[in-house]
């Protein structure tokens, strides 16, 4: 059952409450993973080896399966599943491939070009959780961007299983996006390994991937640390679902279960116009949640999550706004008329039809999104994560005409005397 709260009786405290999370209050989360930083910093492999022994429960003596594993692996899944994983992969790559727009000369003044091209991050690491649940899909959403960007070198790295293999779906795809090397190291180890680059794994420039509280704890530490960066802080997961009197509560409350499935640190929210919605749906929830196989991690998530009830579906959006969801899923006939006063989420789902599961897995956009309220700042991973845009100028003399005497000027103002020769220099 989800806890209740009714937004008119609520202070601006209790809803700054309400919309925190994942929030590490004792540092005990930082301080673990600041150990496993520095240990894969000043060990290198010795240490990757120990932490598989320990948290994946495997003696590795190869710390990576070639392109032989791969194969064997990958031969041992379903026909359906196959193509199931690469329907997957055609949608993503569709609805990933118009990213890469290449944008117009600005001629500025007469003479003075700018323009910007686009090129590739050379050197990326994707991070593929493998811990309870195994996520295929997850490599699918960061390896088709970096191959559509052209990134040079893709490196990835997952948690290896009991038996030092990884499972044949995340094999499969490694061979959907041509990859023929994946590295057996999961958690914030990791992220430390790419990040610094040990014997075996490569130094990456930017890494990529969600993961628990420790991998995004590490993502977060690492860009202070090695000359890295990070898509985003992205974490347990999150959903927040807009409910009125039109949605069916049996959908939202399977949406909801959806997102508390994936681990106990995961939060689903639902703001719904009336009590009696809450109460419907928390009924629908309790029988859905029973039989489902992840039972135990699910109604630990659903601990963790609550419902609100509100007078209408623009005060619905308002706290939606605050909350900042990873997911939002508006189950209201009034959709069309809301998506314009939405500011702060990661991917929207709209409609009774269209569960945040199609974009997980199949519709075609990223689920690598901002969680813990990032989605106030930050946008989902795209082609975009995966690039640098190069600024370019190039002046005539009819340009150097123009714009020369506008930068002595300004030089002349900030005392900066090299620079305004810069230009007389060649006015002469
Ligand atoms: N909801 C997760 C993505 C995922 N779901 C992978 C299933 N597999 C984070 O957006
Ligand atoms: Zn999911």
């Amino acid at each position: 059952m989800l806890k209740k709260y009714d937004y008119k009786t609520l202070g601006k405290t209790e809803i700054q409450q309400l919309v925190a999370r994942n929030t590490d209050p004792n540092n005990a989360i930082q301080e673990v993973v600041q150990e496993i930083i520095q240990q894969v910093r000043q060990q290198g492999d010795i240490v990757l080896r120990e932490y598989a022994a320990k948290f994946d429960k495997v003696e590795l003596d190869r710390l990576y399966l070639d392109e032989e594993d791969i194969d064997a692996l990958a031969s041992t899944i379903d026909r359906d599943q196959q193509r199931a994983l690469e329907i997957a992969f055609q949608n993503i790559h569709k609805f990933h491939s118009t990213q890469l727009k290449r944008e117009r000369t600005v001629e500025t003044m007469p003479g003075v070009k700018c323009w910007r091209e686009v090129r590739p991050i050379e050197k990326v690491g994707l991070y593929i959780p493998g811990g309870s649940a195994v996520l295929p899909s997850t490599l699918l959403m960061l390896g088709i961007p970096a191959r559509i960007a052209g990134c040079k070198e893709i490196v990835v790295c997952s948690p290896p299983q009991s038996n030092g293999k990884i499972n044949g779906f995340v094999a499969f795809c490694l061979k959907l996006l041509k990859i023929n090397r994946i590295y057996l190291v999961g958690g914030a180890q990791a992220v430390a390994a790419m990040g610094f680059g040990t014997e075996t794994i490569p130094k990456v420039d930017k890494i990529f991937g969600p993961g628990n509280q420790f991998v995004t704890k590490a993502k977060s530490i690492i860009q202070g640390l090695a000359n890295v960066s990070i898509d985003m802080p992205a974490g347990p997961s999150e959903v927040l679902v807009i409910a009125d009197e039109s949605a069916n509560p049996a959908f939202v409350a399977a949406d909801l279960l959806a997102q508390a499935e994936h681990g106990a640190d995961s939060q689903a929210v639902l703001v719904a116009t009336s009590a009696a919605i809450v109460d419907a749906v928390n009924t629908a929830l309790v029988a859905q949640l029973a039989v489902l196989p992840r039972k135990e991690l699910a109604a630990k998530a659903i601990e963790n999550s609550y419902a609100i009830t509100v007078e209408n579906l623009q005060e619905a959006i308002q706290f939606s706004n605050d909350y900042a969801p990873e997911h939002l899923i508006l189950e209201t006939d009034q959709w069309e008329s809301l998506t314009r006063y939405i500011s702060n989420a990661g991917s929207v789902f709209l409609g009774h039809l269209t569960p945040e599961s199609a974009g997980d897995y199949a519709s075609g956009t990223n689920h690598t999104l901002p969680t813990s309220g990032y989605a106030r700042s930050y946008s989902g991973v795209s082609v975009d994560s995966f690039v640098k845009k190069v600024t370019f100028q190039h002046i005539s003399e009819t340009g150097l005409q123009q714009i020369g005497s506008v930068v002595e000027i300004l030089a002349e103002l900030e005392g900066l005397q090299a620079h305004k020769n810069a230009i007389s220099i060649r006015k002469k």
